[in-house]
């Protein structure tokens, strides 16, 4: 019964789609990368999104391998900046860390997704 009704929502969704949902805020690239591998810690995360965000609703964090926050939970959309999304880091040893975001497109749109990046040194 679930799977019937999810694949009803998805239909539904999609049925519901108008051309201006195509202008979601997608992650454009981030730094660190997605995927790479640094050789030292960054500081920050930042992201770039396709579209503007909304800054009250848009946000991102980054938790080491046990799932343990490592962001200064300072996520913030830079002044001026409108499609960035910025978090602090604190001092990261060498590790997998992964980033969370899910944000509002200034079209209300929400969109999430997570990615990862390595650091190699100290
Ligand atoms: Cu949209």
């Amino acid at each position: 019964m679930k799977k019937i009704f999810a694949a009803l929502a998805v239909g539904a969704s999609l049925a519901l789609v108008s051309p201006a949902a195509w202008a979601h805020a997608f992650l454009d690239h981030a730094s660190p990368a997605v995927g790479s591998s640094v050789p030292a810690a960054p500081t920050a995360v930042t992201l770039w999104f396709t579209q503007d965000l909304e800054p009250a609703f848009s946000t991102v964090t980054v938790t080491d391998k046990a799932g343990q926050r490592v962001d200064l939970d300072n996520a913030q959309v830079p002044p001026g900046q409108p499609a960035e999304l910025q978090i602090g880091l604190k001092k990261l040893p060498r590790g997998t860390y992964t980033v969370r975001w899910r944000v509002v497109s200034v079209d209300t749109h929400n969109t999430e997704g997570h990615f990862t990046f390595d650091v190699r040194g100290g």
